[in-house]
Protein backbone atom coordinates (compact mmCIF):
# COMPACT_ATOMS: atom_id res chain seq x y z
CA UNK A 1 0.00 0.00 0.00
CA UNK A 2 0.91 3.75 -0.46
CA UNK A 3 -0.32 6.48 0.74
CA UNK A 4 0.92 8.87 -1.12
CA UNK A 5 -0.09 9.16 -4.82
CA UNK A 6 2.90 11.45 -5.98
CA UNK A 7 5.64 8.47 -6.56
CA UNK A 8 5.50 7.50 -10.31
CA UNK A 9 6.20 3.41 -9.11
CA UNK A 10 4.31 2.11 -6.54
CA UNK A 11 5.65 0.52 -3.50
CA UNK A 12 6.11 -2.51 -3.23
CA UNK A 13 6.19 -3.01 0.36
CA UNK A 14 2.98 -3.29 2.77
CA UNK A 15 3.79 -4.11 6.55
CA UNK A 16 2.35 -7.58 7.38
CA UNK A 17 1.56 -8.94 11.27
CA UNK A 18 3.19 -12.41 11.28
CA UNK A 19 0.77 -14.65 11.82
CA UNK A 20 2.58 -16.74 14.59
CA UNK A 21 4.82 -13.93 17.00
CA UNK A 22 6.83 -17.23 18.20
CA UNK A 23 8.13 -18.26 14.18
CA UNK A 24 10.20 -16.42 11.82
CA UNK A 25 8.82 -13.71 9.37
CA UNK A 26 8.80 -15.41 5.72
CA UNK A 27 11.69 -12.18 5.02
CA UNK A 28 13.79 -13.36 7.64
CA UNK A 29 14.41 -16.77 5.94
CA UNK A 30 15.00 -15.75 2.91
CA UNK A 31 18.27 -17.11 0.76
CA UNK A 32 20.56 -14.53 -0.22
CA UNK A 33 19.60 -14.27 -3.66
CA UNK A 34 16.02 -13.61 -2.93
CA UNK A 35 16.82 -11.09 -0.37
CA UNK A 36 18.98 -9.03 -3.54
CA UNK A 37 16.67 -9.74 -5.79
CA UNK A 38 13.98 -7.62 -3.13
CA UNK A 39 16.32 -5.32 -2.33
CA UNK A 40 16.58 -3.91 -6.28
CA UNK A 41 12.61 -3.73 -6.46
CA UNK A 42 12.25 -1.67 -3.20
CA UNK A 43 15.44 0.55 -4.31
CA UNK A 44 13.87 1.34 -7.40
CA UNK A 45 10.60 2.91 -5.56
CA UNK A 46 13.05 5.02 -2.36
CA UNK A 47 15.13 6.04 -4.92
CA UNK A 48 12.39 7.23 -7.02
CA UNK A 49 9.94 8.51 -3.90
CA UNK A 50 13.45 10.14 -2.80
CA UNK A 51 13.53 12.62 -5.80
CA UNK A 52 10.06 12.86 -7.07
CA UNK A 53 9.11 13.84 -2.76
CA UNK A 54 11.73 15.72 -1.09
CA UNK A 55 13.66 18.77 -2.91
CA UNK A 56 16.84 18.39 -1.18
CA UNK A 57 17.11 14.26 -2.62
CA UNK A 58 16.31 15.94 -6.43
CA UNK A 59 18.50 18.96 -6.16
CA UNK A 60 21.38 16.53 -4.76
CA UNK A 61 21.12 13.82 -7.86
CA UNK A 62 20.57 16.72 -10.35
CA UNK A 63 23.77 18.09 -9.07
CA UNK A 64 25.46 14.67 -9.58
CA UNK A 65 23.95 13.85 -13.01
CA UNK A 66 22.29 11.16 -11.88
CA UNK A 67 18.40 10.13 -11.87
CA UNK A 68 16.55 7.16 -10.48
CA UNK A 69 16.05 5.45 -13.41
CA UNK A 70 19.86 4.39 -13.90
CA UNK A 71 19.21 2.04 -11.16
CA UNK A 72 18.43 -1.48 -12.42
CA UNK A 73 21.13 -3.56 -10.30
CA UNK A 74 22.53 -3.18 -6.93
CA UNK A 75 26.16 -2.08 -8.17
CA UNK A 76 24.41 0.79 -9.38
CA UNK A 77 23.60 2.11 -6.09
CA UNK A 78 27.18 3.47 -5.97
CA UNK A 79 26.51 6.13 -9.11
CA UNK A 80 24.92 7.63 -5.94
CA UNK A 81 26.24 10.61 -3.62
CA UNK A 82 26.43 9.29 0.53
CA UNK A 83 24.48 11.53 2.67
CA UNK A 84 24.95 12.44 5.85
CA UNK A 85 23.63 14.32 9.15
CA UNK A 86 23.94 17.76 7.43
CA UNK A 87 22.17 16.99 4.34
CA UNK A 88 19.33 15.84 6.77
CA UNK A 89 20.07 18.99 9.14
CA UNK A 90 19.99 21.31 6.37
CA UNK A 91 15.97 20.52 6.03
CA UNK A 92 15.52 20.73 9.74
CA UNK A 93 12.46 20.95 11.15
CA UNK A 94 10.71 18.36 8.24
CA UNK A 95 11.76 19.72 4.92
CA UNK A 96 13.52 15.86 4.68
CA UNK A 97 10.37 14.66 4.89
CA UNK A 98 8.56 12.95 1.52
CA UNK A 99 4.71 12.43 2.90
CA UNK A 100 2.16 15.61 3.98
CA UNK A 101 2.44 16.12 7.48
CA UNK A 102 -0.74 14.79 7.58
CA UNK A 103 0.76 11.40 6.53
CA UNK A 104 3.43 11.75 9.61
CA UNK A 105 1.99 9.75 13.03
CA UNK A 106 5.55 10.36 14.87
CA UNK A 107 8.46 12.70 15.38
CA UNK A 108 11.97 11.88 17.66
CA UNK A 109 14.85 13.57 17.36
CA UNK A 110 18.42 13.17 18.29
CA UNK A 111 20.43 15.66 19.95
CA UNK A 112 23.75 15.31 18.27
CA UNK A 113 26.76 17.49 20.26
CA UNK A 114 26.18 20.33 18.28
CA UNK A 115 23.90 22.50 16.36
CA UNK A 116 20.15 21.60 15.75
CA UNK A 117 18.87 18.36 16.41
CA UNK A 118 17.83 16.00 13.66
CA UNK A 119 14.56 15.33 13.03
CA UNK A 120 12.56 12.07 11.78
CA UNK A 121 9.46 11.34 10.74
CA UNK A 122 7.40 8.25 10.63
CA UNK A 123 4.18 7.06 8.67
CA UNK A 124 1.73 4.74 10.41
CA UNK A 125 3.40 1.87 7.51
CA UNK A 126 6.60 2.99 9.03
CA UNK A 127 5.78 2.68 12.93
CA UNK A 128 4.13 -0.54 12.04
CA UNK A 129 7.39 -1.97 10.40
CA UNK A 130 9.65 -0.25 12.92
CA UNK A 131 7.13 -1.84 15.92
CA UNK A 132 7.76 -5.64 13.54
CA UNK A 133 11.49 -5.37 13.01
CA UNK A 134 11.86 -4.77 16.74
CA UNK A 135 9.59 -7.38 17.85
CA UNK A 136 12.19 -9.70 15.65
CA UNK A 137 14.93 -8.82 16.80
CA UNK A 138 13.78 -9.31 20.44
CA UNK A 139 12.45 -12.81 19.56
CA UNK A 140 15.95 -13.36 17.92
CA UNK A 141 17.55 -12.86 21.24
CA UNK A 142 15.08 -15.08 22.72
CA UNK A 143 12.45 -13.17 24.19
CA UNK A 144 8.99 -15.16 24.12
CA UNK A 145 5.10 -13.69 23.91
CA UNK A 146 3.43 -14.07 27.15
CA UNK A 147 6.97 -12.61 28.75
CA UNK A 148 7.69 -9.24 30.94
CA UNK A 149 10.29 -6.65 29.58
CA UNK A 150 11.26 -3.74 31.55
CA UNK A 151 12.15 -0.99 29.55
CA UNK A 152 15.08 1.44 30.60
CA UNK A 153 15.60 3.11 27.33
CA UNK A 154 14.83 6.38 27.67
CA UNK A 155 11.45 7.50 26.55
CA UNK A 156 10.96 11.02 24.69
CA UNK A 157 12.48 12.42 21.32
CA UNK A 158 15.04 9.28 21.81
CA UNK A 159 14.00 6.27 19.44
CA UNK A 160 14.88 4.02 22.53
CA UNK A 161 12.24 4.17 24.69
CA UNK A 162 9.32 3.90 22.58
CA UNK A 163 10.87 1.76 19.45
CA UNK A 164 11.28 -0.73 22.26
CA UNK A 165 8.36 -0.17 24.01
CA UNK A 166 5.85 -1.18 20.65
CA UNK A 167 8.31 -3.97 19.35
CA UNK A 168 7.95 -5.25 23.16
CA UNK A 169 4.18 -5.13 23.08
CA UNK A 170 4.01 -6.55 19.32
CA UNK A 171 5.76 -9.69 20.31
CA UNK A 172 2.94 -10.24 22.67
CA UNK A 173 4.61 -9.16 25.63
CA UNK A 174 3.54 -7.02 28.49
CA UNK A 175 5.79 -3.83 28.40
CA UNK A 176 7.07 -1.94 31.87
CA UNK A 177 7.79 1.59 30.57
CA UNK A 178 10.07 2.48 33.17
CA UNK A 179 12.84 4.61 31.02
CA UNK A 180 16.14 5.80 32.31
CA UNK A 181 16.79 7.01 35.67
CA UNK A 182 15.69 6.44 39.19
CA UNK A 183 17.82 3.49 39.75
CA UNK A 184 16.00 2.88 43.04
CA UNK A 185 12.77 2.90 41.44
CA UNK A 186 14.28 0.52 38.51
CA UNK A 187 15.39 -2.00 41.14
CA UNK A 188 12.24 -1.78 42.99
CA UNK A 189 10.48 -2.77 40.07
CA UNK A 190 12.12 -5.07 38.82
CA UNK A 191 12.38 -6.85 42.45
CA UNK A 192 8.34 -6.94 42.07
CA UNK A 193 7.30 -6.87 39.14
CA UNK A 194 9.53 -10.01 38.51
CA UNK A 195 10.06 -9.31 34.64
CA UNK A 196 11.53 -12.00 32.54
CA UNK A 197 14.38 -9.48 30.04
CA UNK A 198 15.41 -5.97 30.87
CA UNK A 199 16.57 -3.18 27.42
CA UNK A 200 18.99 -0.76 28.06
CA UNK A 201 21.89 0.55 27.82
CA UNK A 202 25.02 -1.70 28.64
CA UNK A 203 26.61 0.97 31.05
CA UNK A 204 23.04 1.51 32.70
CA UNK A 205 22.24 -1.98 32.97
CA UNK A 206 25.48 -2.08 35.33
CA UNK A 207 24.32 1.11 37.28
CA UNK A 208 20.86 -0.87 37.77
CA UNK A 209 23.31 -3.49 39.14
CA UNK A 210 24.99 -0.99 41.67
CA UNK A 211 21.05 -0.39 42.44
CA UNK A 212 20.79 -3.79 43.34
CA UNK A 213 24.13 -4.21 45.44
CA UNK A 214 22.90 -0.86 47.39
CA UNK A 215 19.73 -2.52 48.08
CA UNK A 216 21.46 -5.38 49.61
CA UNK A 217 19.97 -8.20 46.65
CA UNK A 218 22.74 -9.86 44.48
CA UNK A 219 21.38 -9.62 40.87
CA UNK A 220 21.73 -12.88 40.21
CA UNK A 221 18.67 -13.22 42.50
CA UNK A 222 16.38 -11.36 39.92
CA UNK A 223 13.66 -13.18 37.87
CA UNK A 224 15.52 -11.67 34.60
CA UNK A 225 16.96 -14.10 32.38
CA UNK A 226 17.84 -11.85 29.52
CA UNK A 227 18.93 -8.40 28.26
CA UNK A 228 18.91 -6.77 25.00
CA UNK A 229 21.70 -4.19 24.94
CA UNK A 230 21.91 -1.25 22.77
CA UNK A 231 22.26 2.17 21.55
CA UNK A 232 26.13 2.52 22.74
CA UNK A 233 29.27 0.28 22.04
CA UNK A 234 29.87 -2.33 24.22
CA UNK A 235 32.62 -5.14 23.76
CA UNK A 236 32.62 -8.95 24.28
CA UNK A 237 33.92 -8.33 28.00
CA UNK A 238 31.06 -6.14 28.87
CA UNK A 239 29.02 -8.61 27.81
CA UNK A 240 30.77 -11.39 29.64
CA UNK A 241 30.95 -8.60 33.02
CA UNK A 242 26.71 -8.54 32.36
CA UNK A 243 25.66 -11.63 32.25
CA UNK A 244 28.04 -12.85 35.01
CA UNK A 245 26.46 -9.90 37.04
CA UNK A 246 22.71 -10.93 36.22
CA UNK A 247 23.93 -14.22 35.40
CA UNK A 248 21.45 -13.70 32.02
CA UNK A 249 21.87 -13.78 28.37
CA UNK A 250 22.31 -10.56 26.69
CA UNK A 251 22.28 -9.74 23.18
CA UNK A 252 22.98 -7.14 20.86
CA UNK A 253 20.43 -4.66 19.66
CA UNK A 254 21.58 -1.59 17.44
CA UNK A 255 20.10 1.44 14.76
CA UNK A 256 19.96 5.01 15.02
CA UNK A 257 17.58 7.11 14.67
CA UNK A 258 18.15 8.34 11.24
CA UNK A 259 17.60 5.02 9.74
CA UNK A 260 14.58 4.20 12.14
CA UNK A 261 15.61 3.71 15.76
CA UNK A 262 17.14 0.46 17.51
CA UNK A 263 16.15 -2.59 15.54
CA UNK A 264 17.43 -2.31 12.17
CA UNK A 265 19.81 -5.16 13.47
CA UNK A 266 19.54 -7.58 16.19
CA UNK A 267 21.83 -10.87 17.61
CA UNK A 268 20.69 -14.56 17.72
CA UNK A 269 20.80 -16.11 21.05
CA UNK A 270 22.31 -18.85 19.69
CA UNK A 271 24.87 -17.93 17.82
CA UNK A 272 25.71 -14.54 19.65
CA UNK A 273 28.03 -13.05 17.00
CA UNK A 274 26.81 -9.82 16.09
CA UNK A 275 24.00 -8.70 14.94
CA UNK A 276 21.96 -9.35 11.67
CA UNK A 277 20.84 -6.59 9.51
CA UNK A 278 17.25 -6.59 8.16
CA UNK A 279 18.12 -6.65 4.89
CA UNK A 280 14.66 -6.77 3.52
CA UNK A 281 14.19 -3.16 4.81
CA UNK A 282 18.30 -1.59 5.08
CA UNK A 283 20.60 -2.24 2.77
CA UNK A 284 24.38 -2.01 4.00
CA UNK A 285 27.41 -1.13 2.36
CA UNK A 286 30.74 -0.65 3.97
CA UNK A 287 33.02 2.19 3.12
CA UNK A 288 36.97 3.54 3.81
CA UNK A 289 36.13 6.94 5.61
CA UNK A 290 39.01 8.35 4.01
CA UNK A 291 38.46 8.10 0.48
CA UNK A 292 35.26 6.81 0.50
CA UNK A 293 35.36 3.62 -1.42
CA UNK A 294 33.18 0.92 -0.81
CA UNK A 295 34.63 -2.21 0.90
CA UNK A 296 34.63 -5.61 0.47
CA UNK A 297 32.78 -8.26 2.88
CA UNK A 298 34.96 -8.23 6.01
CA UNK A 299 36.70 -5.34 5.62
CA UNK A 300 36.88 -2.54 8.29
CA UNK A 301 34.73 0.56 8.01
CA UNK A 302 32.19 2.93 8.03
CA UNK A 303 28.52 1.62 7.73
CA UNK A 304 26.31 3.36 5.19
CA UNK A 305 22.98 2.66 5.11
CA UNK A 306 20.08 2.58 2.63
CA UNK A 307 16.70 2.52 3.72
CA UNK A 308 14.53 0.40 1.34
CA UNK A 309 10.34 0.58 2.75
CA UNK A 310 10.69 3.72 4.66
CA UNK A 311 8.54 6.41 3.26
CA UNK A 312 8.44 9.29 5.60
CA UNK A 313 12.07 9.58 5.42
CA UNK A 314 13.82 7.89 2.82
CA UNK A 315 17.24 7.48 3.39
CA UNK A 316 19.96 7.02 0.80
CA UNK A 317 23.74 6.28 1.24
CA UNK A 318 23.58 7.54 5.07
CA UNK A 319 27.14 7.87 6.56
CA UNK A 320 26.45 6.71 9.60
CA UNK A 321 29.89 7.15 11.11
CA UNK A 322 30.03 4.26 13.13
CA UNK A 323 33.40 2.14 12.51
CA UNK A 324 32.37 -2.10 11.94
CA UNK A 325 32.35 -4.61 9.46
CA UNK A 326 30.01 -6.67 7.09
CA UNK A 327 29.96 -10.35 7.53
CA UNK A 328 27.95 -13.45 6.30
CA UNK A 329 24.84 -14.06 8.39
CA UNK A 330 25.14 -17.25 10.01
CA UNK A 331 21.79 -17.91 11.80
CA UNK A 332 19.83 -15.73 9.26
CA UNK A 333 22.32 -16.85 6.33
CA UNK A 334 20.11 -14.45 3.74
CA UNK A 335 21.01 -11.31 6.13
CA UNK A 336 24.90 -9.43 6.27
CA UNK A 337 25.94 -9.58 10.16
CA UNK A 338 27.95 -6.69 11.95
CA UNK A 339 31.13 -7.28 13.23
CA UNK A 340 31.17 -5.13 16.76
CA UNK A 341 30.91 -1.32 16.77
CA UNK A 342 34.39 0.02 17.68
CA UNK A 343 33.40 2.89 17.90
CA UNK A 344 31.84 6.32 15.74
CA UNK A 345 34.82 8.13 13.68
CA UNK A 346 33.80 10.51 15.27
CA UNK A 347 34.39 9.65 18.97
CA UNK A 348 37.76 8.33 17.98
CA UNK A 349 40.61 10.09 20.00
CA UNK A 350 43.75 11.08 17.97
CA UNK A 351 46.84 10.47 21.03
CA UNK A 352 49.62 12.18 19.65
CA UNK A 353 48.94 10.49 16.51
CA UNK A 354 47.72 7.38 17.22
CA UNK A 355 44.15 6.34 16.84
CA UNK A 356 42.11 4.83 20.01
CA UNK A 357 38.35 4.01 20.81
CA UNK A 358 37.31 4.00 24.53
CA UNK A 359 36.28 0.06 23.48
CA UNK A 360 39.53 -0.05 23.27
CA UNK A 361 40.14 0.16 27.00
CA UNK A 362 37.39 -1.65 28.30
CA UNK A 363 38.26 -4.49 26.35
CA UNK A 364 41.73 -4.71 27.75
CA UNK A 365 40.45 -3.35 31.77
CA UNK A 366 37.98 -5.99 31.66
CA UNK A 367 40.81 -8.62 31.45
CA UNK A 368 42.19 -7.45 34.50
CA UNK A 369 40.88 -8.74 37.56
CA UNK A 370 40.96 -6.01 39.62
CA UNK A 371 39.63 -3.18 37.48
CA UNK A 372 35.77 -2.28 37.26
CA UNK A 373 33.66 -1.45 33.88
CA UNK A 374 33.96 2.21 35.06
CA UNK A 375 35.94 4.50 33.68
CA UNK A 376 36.79 7.87 31.69
CA UNK A 377 39.34 9.12 29.72
CA UNK A 378 40.11 12.32 30.03
CA UNK A 379 42.79 14.03 27.95
CA UNK A 380 44.41 17.02 27.97
CA UNK A 381 47.48 19.26 26.70
CA UNK A 382 49.95 20.30 29.34
CA UNK A 383 53.19 21.69 27.90
CA UNK A 384 52.06 20.85 24.32
CA UNK A 385 51.67 17.35 24.36
CA UNK A 386 48.69 15.20 24.34
CA UNK A 387 48.02 13.66 27.48
CA UNK A 388 45.40 10.73 28.76
CA UNK A 389 44.65 9.98 32.44
CA UNK A 390 42.19 6.77 32.87
CA UNK A 391 39.51 7.70 35.41
CA UNK A 392 39.18 3.61 36.20
CA UNK A 393 36.85 2.19 39.61
CA UNK A 394 38.64 -0.78 41.76
CA UNK A 395 36.18 -3.42 42.08
CA UNK A 396 34.77 -3.80 45.77
CA UNK A 397 36.06 -6.88 46.24
CA UNK A 398 39.64 -6.29 45.11
CA UNK A 399 42.04 -4.35 47.20
CA UNK A 400 43.53 -0.80 46.30
CA UNK A 401 47.11 -2.68 45.76
CA UNK A 402 45.78 -4.72 43.72
CA UNK A 403 44.17 -2.21 41.46
CA UNK A 404 47.43 -0.18 41.38
CA UNK A 405 49.10 -3.32 40.05
CA UNK A 406 46.24 -4.02 37.80
CA UNK A 407 46.35 -0.30 36.34
CA UNK A 408 50.31 -0.70 35.55
CA UNK A 409 49.58 -3.95 33.78
CA UNK A 410 46.53 -2.04 31.96
CA UNK A 411 49.10 1.18 30.77
CA UNK A 412 51.41 -1.56 29.62
CA UNK A 413 48.67 -3.19 27.37
CA UNK A 414 47.95 -0.42 26.18
CA UNK A 415 51.53 0.67 25.66
CA UNK A 416 52.16 -2.73 23.09
CA UNK A 417 48.42 -3.17 21.57
CA UNK A 418 47.27 0.41 20.68
CA UNK A 419 50.79 2.23 21.18
CA UNK A 420 50.13 4.98 23.22
CA UNK A 421 50.81 6.18 26.80
CA UNK A 422 48.19 7.14 29.43
CA UNK A 423 48.19 8.01 32.52
CA UNK A 424 46.21 6.33 35.60
CA UNK A 425 44.20 7.08 38.44
CA UNK A 426 42.86 4.13 40.28
CA UNK A 427 39.06 5.61 41.72
CA UNK A 428 37.42 4.42 44.74
CA UNK A 429 34.17 2.24 43.91
CA UNK A 430 30.74 4.29 42.91
CA UNK A 431 32.90 6.78 43.02
CA UNK A 432 32.58 8.25 38.84
CA UNK A 433 29.34 9.50 37.64
CA UNK A 434 27.03 6.57 36.06
CA UNK A 435 24.92 7.45 32.79
CA UNK A 436 21.05 6.27 32.67
CA UNK A 437 21.65 6.00 29.23
CA UNK A 438 23.94 6.68 26.36
CA UNK A 439 27.70 6.78 28.88
CA UNK A 440 30.24 9.37 27.88
CA UNK A 441 33.22 7.98 28.32
CA UNK A 442 35.45 10.71 26.68
CA UNK A 443 36.78 14.23 27.85
CA UNK A 444 38.73 16.04 25.83
CA UNK A 445 39.97 19.27 27.30
CA UNK A 446 42.35 20.04 24.29
CA UNK A 447 40.27 22.34 22.47
CA UNK A 448 39.21 24.78 25.15
O1 LIG B 1 20.69 4.78 19.91
C1 LIG B 1 18.84 3.75 18.75
C2 LIG B 1 18.90 2.61 19.69
C3 LIG B 1 18.16 2.65 20.86
C4 LIG B 1 19.64 1.47 19.39
C5 LIG B 1 18.18 1.55 21.72
C6 LIG B 1 19.65 0.38 20.23
C7 LIG B 1 18.93 0.44 21.39
P1 LIG B 1 20.58 7.22 18.19
O2 LIG B 1 20.35 7.94 19.46
O3 LIG B 1 20.26 7.91 16.92
O4 LIG B 1 19.74 5.89 18.14
O5 LIG B 1 22.09 6.78 18.20
C8 LIG B 1 22.59 5.98 17.16
O6 LIG B 1 24.17 4.90 18.67
O7 LIG B 1 24.97 5.41 15.23
C9 LIG B 1 25.76 4.09 17.14
O8 LIG B 1 26.85 4.99 17.18
C10 LIG B 1 25.19 3.93 18.53
N1 LIG B 1 24.62 2.58 18.69
C11 LIG B 1 23.33 2.21 18.64
N2 LIG B 1 23.21 0.88 18.88
C12 LIG B 1 24.47 0.41 19.06
C13 LIG B 1 25.01 -0.87 19.32
C14 LIG B 1 19.85 4.84 19.03
N3 LIG B 1 24.27 -1.96 19.49
C15 LIG B 1 24.04 5.64 17.43
N4 LIG B 1 26.37 -0.97 19.42
C16 LIG B 1 24.60 4.72 16.38
C17 LIG B 1 27.15 0.11 19.27
C18 LIG B 1 25.36 1.49 18.93
N5 LIG B 1 26.70 1.33 19.04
Amino acid sequence: MNPMTTCSIDNPYSPTASADPTQPDPEELMSRDEIEALQVERLKWTLHNAYENVPAYRELYDEHGVHPSQFQELSDLSKFPYTDKEFLRNAYPFKSFAVPMSEIRRVHASSGTTGLPTVVGYTQDDLDTWASLVARCFRFSGVEPGQKIHNAYGYGLFTGGLGAHYGGEKLGCAVIPMSGGQTDKQVQLIRDFEPDAILATPTYLLAIADGFRKAGVDPRDTSLKRAVLGAEPWTDEMRREIERTFDITACDIYGLSEVMGPGVAGESAVTRDGSHIWEDHFRPEIIDPFDDRVCDLGEPGELVFTSLTKQALPIIRYRTHDLTRLLPGTDRPGHRRMGRITGRSDDMIILRGVNLFPTQIEELALNLPSLSPHFTLEIDRPNRMDQMTIHIERREDATREEAIEDGKKLLSEIKTKIGSSALIDIAEPETLARSSGKIRRVYDHRNK
